[in-house]
């Protein structure tokens, strides 16, 4: 077991159980002309965290320990994608719309990749997620569960959403999350520091937080 100086106390972690999973790291969030561009946010801050989410995912290649990138991703078709997140806010930057980077949040659009600097290897697992937990309707628990993985190490945007809801999802399905705290960010600094606090209140109640230096000086 490996441990990492962490929040609410230190995370234990079995290397080769552990897997890590960057959260929707995609042009359509983090590039301006994308999704959350659209919604008024400044993308500024998401771009922020890409050098060091791009050193954690170099930890865990350099260990060929496995890397999982997830991308909120509709089909064309918008079949998989509720009624409801579609007529959600304003009119404009709807779901499936075009937009300068092509339909937003639509699967195979120049949006929908992963930003350059994050960009998946061959034989990292890639999944499309049609909510914002990664686990609805994506098949991903029985494939880790297949891998015997045990335990998730958490990077990615937005904090507050599809970070949180995976890591939720996650914990009612017997992992040991750890978020790291500066490989992820949200368009609004108080929703990233009261879900960094609410994740870890009561003793952990759904997982750990660390920053990238304590995973990193645990591993050596
Ligand atoms: C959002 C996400 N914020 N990836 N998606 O709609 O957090």
């Amino acid at each position: 077991m490996i441990q990492v100086k962490a929040e609410p106390y230190p995370y234990s972690f079995p290397p080769g159980q552990t897997a890590l999973v960057v959260i929707d790291m995609q042009r359509d969030f983090v590039e301006p002309g994308g999704f959350g561009a659209a919604l008024g946010n400044d993308v500024a801050r998401l771009q922020a965290i890409i050098p060091t989410t791009a050193a954690l995912i170099g930890l865990f290649r350099d260990r060929n320990w496995l890397v999982i990138h997830t991308r909120e991703a509709h089909l064309a078709d918008l079949s998989d994608c509720p009624p409801s997140k579609i007529a959600r806010g304003d009119a404009s930057p709807r779901i499936g719309k075009a937009g300068s980077m092509g339909r937003l949040l639509v699967r195979g659009e120049p949006g929908n990749q992963i930003v350059p600097d994050l960009a998946p290897l061959p034989g990292e697992w890639e999944i499309d997620k049609p909510g914002k937990g990664m686990f609805w309707s994506t098949g991903l628990h029985e494939a880790l569960r297949g891998m015997g993985i045990t335990h998730l190490v958490f990077a990615g945007v937005t904090t507050e959403v599809c970070v949180q809801t995976s890591m939720r999802e996650a914990n009612d399905r017997g992992y040991e999350g750890l978020l790291i705290t500066d490989a992820t960010e949200s368009y609004f600094p108080e929703f990233k520091a009261a879900t960094i606090a609410m994740l870890t209140a009561q003793g952990g109640i759904v997982g750990w937080a660390a920053p990238f230096s304590a995973l990193k000086e645990a591993v050596g």
